[in-house]
């Protein structure tokens, strides 16, 4: 039913007709000012902070909208068109909150200006490369409308040569980073310090947000964004999408931090880390492969 697409370049970014389709409703979109961004490079933890944004907002506003509405309505996906109808465009400008929750895998470079215009606070969350690419590569083998990852030796060469959808892993999270230092509403946040100390990190997500949830809240949140319980969640584990195959692999799939020993080879490795150095120059941006 669903048929996979190959990559071409796109304003020098590798992308697939499933985000450039809608494209110029995407470049024109019309942000407004509480609208939320939450962007990151693909499997850095997208749908984790997303749900810990919704419930933030809307816990207690709308019950039934936890367990009626799955996440990617709740939060749209501003630049995918897979399905006619249902494009992300469509899906923000019909959303009926305020704020408005937006999910980009945008590259810094191709936000529709107007979120920089409004002033939008964006949420970033990186994942260390070597994670994300595994998870990225298990994605790839479910994900019917994502191009062919073939074996994944050639998989990991792709990656490190920036052949995936949105393109480079090393510069997607780089310029992101540098977009920090003029940009003060951008919030910075690390896949490995959510795994690591969820409630320390919902904290500095709280005072970015200027929201102050009672300890109860927070505790009850901490409990909902557990990896078992989206995991067991309809509405969170993206099993409603169907040209997701969860014969292949789930969509939460291990959650965890240093899976990639599972994957890498000893040469892999250190093939690695000597381009991880060559590319990856910047003291200030610092990743960790292991918790
Ligand atoms: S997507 O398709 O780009 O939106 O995917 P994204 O949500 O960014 O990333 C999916 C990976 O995030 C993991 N995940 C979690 N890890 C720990 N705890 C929680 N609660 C959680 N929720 C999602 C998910 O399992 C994917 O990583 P892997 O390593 O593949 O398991």
């Amino acid at each position: 039913m669903f048929s996979r697409p190959e990559l071409f370049d796109f304003h020098g970014v590798a992308m697939t007709p499933c985000v450039t389709n809608n494209w110029e409703k995407v470049r024109s979109f019309q942000a407004r000012p509480d609208d939320i961004l939450i962007a990151t490079y693909p499997k850095a933890g997208t749908t984790w902070v997303s749900y810990i944004l919704d419930l933030l907002y809307f816990r207690h506003l709308s019950p039934e909208r936890q367990t009626s509405i799955p996440i990617h309505e709740r939060v749209p996906f501003l630049e995918i068109a897979v399905t006619p109808g249902a494009s992300g465009t469509e899906l923000a400008d019909k959303l009926p909150t305020s704020p408005r929750l937006i999910k980009t895998h945008l590259p810094v470079q191709l936000v529709p200006k107007s979120f920089w215009e409004e002033n939008c606070r964006i949420v970033y969350v990186a994942r260390n490369a070597k994670d994300n690419m595994v998870s990225f590569y298990h994605f790839d083998r479910m994900n019917q409308v994502q191009p062919e990852p073939g074996e994944w030796s050639s998989y990991f060469q792709r990656f490190l040569d920036g052949q995936m959808l949105y393109g480079s892993w090393y510069d997607h999270v780089g310029n992101w980073w540098n977009k920090k230092k003029s940009y003060p509403k951008l919030h910075y946040m690390f896949y490995e310090d959510i795994a690591e100390d969820t409630e320390a990190e919902l904290d500095k997500l709280c005072s970015f947000l200027g929201l102050s949830p009672s300890a109860e809240e927070k505790q009850a949140i901490l409990e909902l964004v557990h990896f078992d319980n989206m995991k067991n969640n309809e509405m969170t584990n993206c099993s409603k999408l169907n040209f997701l195959d969860f014969n292949i692999s789930p969509f939460l799939r291990k959650g965890k931090v240093g899976d990639w020993k599972n994957h890498f080879t000893v040469a892999q490795n250190e093939l690695f880390e000597e381009d991880y150095k060559n590319k990856m120059n910047d003291p200030t941006l610092q990743f960790r492969t292991e918790i």
